[in-house]
């Protein structure tokens, strides 16, 4: 691998440990816990890994560990750091005893099902240190849920000798390591199984688990260009750019970036649900500040959109869910229609109300609707542009204020989506750190032979050494949800609070970056240089922890 410049010289990084686990470690175990919600059924479901107690590690004489060969996963979209999280739990596992092995299991949880793997050497390791990717052994989707699955993942578990798997990925990648642990537990497997919480998206969290890896890094890279294009706005000042985020659901990514970057405006999809917003208000709400900054002559600005919003927006959620219905039962009639044809033949088979929803969207946008669908037949909400859906709207909408004299500007615009190019950035320090001590925690856990728990590093406002190690047990985050019209065992997502800090900040200050241009150009992540430049925990956590 033919390295950069910042690649050979990021690689001699150290990442920060707590220093309560830097040496020997004794646990310290808090009181029984209970999940979230759902309590009697998510009891019955996990009998031998419902309501262990929080762990914490503490400083102690350094003791003996047998060698343990261990296997680690990489689950579901990539994240900054994950190459952290395993050369943290190379080297914890090494500081147990040096004869310990890692092996990784190719793309995926699908690697352990169908018995792909590698071992993971120093020297594979030292390649990774502190780069972004999940290239060391790829990652993959595929589900980890069935009995057949789990017996077959257990025939080369037992080949290799391995006592634990390490599965680094979202809420549901560690809900189906907990059902694996479980599973493992009750058949007397010996095997233990451990989670790291890990999205870019930023939605596995509660008290225990302060942030996923990956979110600190990911929303400063978007960030960055978020800034450099305000500036380039600010210049220029003849375009709106509206600019979609990454995060398949809650609005974490686009709340952080513009705590960071106070744009003109940022859409959070939990409030428009919680408000019952239409379309249409969402239209008028964004061509209000158009209008109110042509009028002081500010033909320009910044729309922050995130990538779930559709979803969120209660009438645009009827009416995909009439679409998917509808061309489930009649999908070999609709492929017949002539394609000048399919959307006035949508327009006249849906109910009055989708059906005006529908005939009031951009031609691009509703042929995606209805075209564009995944392999269960459903619409796939994240290619939907919807950056392109609201610009055209608004710019309708302004033509019409201005028939009216209630709009006298000028209204061009430029449209970004930013999502993949965050993922795989290298890490900044905090995620370094962080995904470090999350991998050297989760080796600590597997040494100390717990099973069902989530590697957990909390206190990371302060600096590194104060942090807290420990576990959290899986099924403490868990409540019963339907999915697939099923009620299921599922880890809480954790969307945005509209009682928390975060948003509270930026409904108090929202109004004012409206109306006067308060830009803010975070630049680029820097790896070396002064702490108040580098060492940055988001504005998210920053407001969470401190208020
Ligand atoms: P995870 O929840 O698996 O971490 O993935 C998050 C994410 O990056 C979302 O933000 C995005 O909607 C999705 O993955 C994209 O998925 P894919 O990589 O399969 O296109």
């Amino acid at each position: 691998m033919k390295k950069s410049a910042l690649q050979t010289a990021r690689a001699s990084y150290q990442p920060k440990l707590p220093e309560a686990i830097k040496n020997g470690v004794t646990i310290v175990e808090g009181k029984a816990t209970q999940s979230v919600a759902d309590q009697e059924a998510i009891a019955k479901l996990f009998p031998n890994t419902y309501g262990m107690p929080v762990l914490r590690f503490e400083a102690a004489a350094k003791k003996e560990y047998p060698a343990i060969n261990v296997g680690v996963i990489l689950s579901g979209g990539q994240a900054p750091g994950g190459h952290n999280v395993i050369s943290g739990l190379f080297d914890g596992l090494k500081a147990l005893n040096k004869e310990s092995r890692l092996f990784g299991f190719l793309l995926g949880p699908g690697g352990l099902i169908e018995h792909k793997y590698m071992e993971l050497t120093a020297d594979i390791i030292d390649d990774y240190r502190n780069t972004g990717g999940f290239d060391i052994i790829g990652s993959g989707r595929t589900k980890l849920e069935t009995k057949d699955q789990f017996d077959s993942g257990l025939e080369i578990i037992k080949e290799l000798g391995i006592k634990a798997v390490v599965i680094i990925g979202g809420d549901d990648s560690n809900t189906n390591a907990c059902v694996l642990a479980e599973y493992y537990k009750q058949i007397g497997a010996g095997v233990q199984v451990i989670g790291c919480p890990k999205t870019i998206d930023g939605d596995l969290k509660n008290e225990m688990i302060e942030s996923s890896f990956g979110f600190d890094t990911a929303c400063k890279v978007y960030s960055e260009v978020i800034g450099n294009i305000q500036r380039d706005c600010n210049s220029a000042k003849k375009y709106w750019h509206f600019i979609k985020l990454m995060g398949r659901s809650a609005s974490h990514i686009a709340l952080e970036c513009a705590l960071q970057t106070q744009p003109n405006i940022c859409l959070i999809s939990e409030e428009i649900e919680a408000k019952q917003m239409t379309l249409d208000d969402v239209v008028n709400y964004i061509a209000e500040i158009v209008a109110a900054r042509a009028a002081k002559g500010n033909n320009f600005g910044t729309v922050l959109i995130p990538e779930g919003l559709i979803e969120f927006i209660p009438a645009m959620k009827r009416l995909i869910a009439e679409l998917n219905d509808y061309l489930a039962a009649n999908g070999s009639e609709f492929a017949m229609i002539k394609k000048s044809e399919q959307i006035n033949y949508i327009i006249k088979h849906l109910s009055p109300e989708n059906s005006a929803i529908y005939a009031s969207l951009p031609e691009g946008v509703a042929r995606q609707l209805t075209l564009d669908r995944d392999p269960h037949g459903n619409v796939q909400v994240s290619l939907i542009e919807t950056e392109k859906l609201l610009g055209e709207m608004v710019g309708r909408r302004l033509a019409e204020m201005k028939a009216e004299g209630k709009f006298v500007g000028k209204f061009a615009t430029q449209f970004h989506f930013f999502g993949y190019e965050g993922r795989c950035a290298d890490p900044s320090n905090f995620d370094a750190d962080y995904c470090y001590s999350l991998g050297y925690t989760a080796a600590l856990l597997v040494g100390e032979g717990k099973t069902g728990y989530m590697s957990s590093v909390r206190n990371t406002t302060k600096p590194a050494s104060e942090w807290i190690a420990g576990g959290v047990p899986v099924t403490m985050m868990m409540n019963m949800e339907r999915r697939h019209g099923e009620m299921k065992p599922v880890i809480q997502k954790a969307l945005v609070r509209l009682d928390g800090a975060p948003f509270k900040y930026f409904a108090a200050h929202r109004d004012e970056w409206a109306m006067n241009t308060c830009y803010v150009y975070p630049g680029p992540i820097q790896y070396f240089g002064p702490t108040e430049v580098c060492d940055q925990p988001t504005k998210t956590l920053m407001l969470e922890q401190n208020g």
